[in-house]
């Protein structure tokens, strides 16, 4: 029985993501490891995907019976967060303004120009750019950009930042780990452990409530990619206790079922390590996997340090949750000029 069956869900995926084995990361990193990725990358036809889309669906019939007719919604110059905001609005034909504030120290000259941003201005969202730095929480510039659609007659639908402290922003990973449950039945085996990115927290906190119920949930190890440890795991404490209460799992989750790893976030949020570099040049040579600098590199980089340190038990089966994120990657030209 389904944790979501109360909950409406409008489609903007393609369906359940595929799992895919990936043979030559698991040999390059000695083959003790069986490494595979779900590919919520390739998740939907909208402006190339990613996690976010799971999160909408469950958000857009809210926005819909809102009688809302503008999202609005806050991330970094390269948020993929906005990019998927500003895609949802188009394909429901609603308006979009998304808060672009200054998160990361990058200067790329087109830094502003390519990727998300210009996916996201291409789709005719009010892309504006502020120059407040990083931060996850409640953000002033996003109430600012809320009143100014009210003060020009218009009707908002607040989305708050990765969609993440919205009361169902958990809901679509929690629809993660239930579609994992049946594809590990269909395959025949189960996984050992998922490897997750974590920043605004209800990826993780999705997954966390959902594997929760399949008493598994501490085998799920957020990367922390914010580089603000104690912020982000509140955060995903109060969305986990906020979702289970939701979906009625029927008892509150422990403090050692949310795992986050802070050990991957150096540099700072949005700014890769040379070991964050060679973690993305490796999924990229051995399996064509595109990982971006910001978040899924983050996470590669922990799996491959944790693998090669040992964590994993020999026999593991590991699953690496792909979230999207490739197309920051034209904002860092400059790190992979010569690959
Ligand atoms: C993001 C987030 P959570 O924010 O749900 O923890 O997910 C982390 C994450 N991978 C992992 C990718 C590709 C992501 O885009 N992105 C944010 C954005 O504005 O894009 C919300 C921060």
């Amino acid at each position: 029985m389904s944790l979501l069956q109360n909950f409406e869900r409008y489609p903007l995926t393609f369906g359940p993501t595929p799992i895919e084995h990936l043979p030559r990361l698991t040999q390059a990193l000695g083959g003790q490891v069986e490494i595979y990725a779900k590919r919520d990358d390739c998740n939907s036809g909208l402006a190339m995907g990613g996690n976010k889309l799971r999160k909408l669906e469950y958000i857009v019939p809210d926005a819909i019976a809102a009688g809302a007719d503008t999202l609005v919604s806050i991330g970094g110059v390269q948020s993929n967060h906005t990019r998927m905001v500003a895609a949802t609005a188009a394909k429901i034909g609603m308006k979009c303004v998304v808060v672009q504030e200054k998160w990361v120290p990058h200067y790329d000259a087109v830094y502003d120009r390519v990727g998300n941003i210009l996916l996201t201005r291409l789709m005719g969202a009010d892309s504006r750019l502020v120059e407040d730095g990083f931060d996850i929480g409640i953000r002033k510039s996003w109430e600012d950009a809320i009143q100014s659609v009210r003060d020009a007659g218009g009707t908002p639908y607040p989305i708050p930042a990765g969609a993440s402290v919205h009361k169902f922003g958990a809901l679509g990973y929690i629809g993660f780990a239930e579609e994992v449950a049946r594809q590990e039945a269909e395959l025949g085996f189960t996984f050992d452990y998922i490897i997750v990115c974590v920043v605004t927290g209800s990826t993780q906190a999705g997954m966390i409530v959902g594997f929760a119920a399949q008493d598994r949930a501490e085998r799920v190890i957020g990367i922390d990619a914010s580089g603000t440890l104690a912020q982000t795991r509140a955060q995903v404490r109060g969305i986990v206790d906020n979702a289970a209460t939701l979906v009625g799992l029927g008892r509150p989750v422990r403090e050692d079922e949310i795992v986050i790893n802070p050990d991957y976030a150096y540099p700072a949020y949005g700014v890769p390590s040379e070991e964050t570099n060679a973690a993305i040049r490796l999924a990229a040579r051995t399996e064509a996997m595109i990982t971006d600098p910001v978040y899924e590199g983050k996470s590669m980089q922990g799996m491959i340090d944790l693998v090669r340190k040992g964590f994993f038990p020999k026999g593991s089966k590991v699953l690496y949750a792909h979230l999207g994120g490739a197309p920051a990657i034209n904002g860092y030209s400059y790190y992979y000029k010569e690959g």
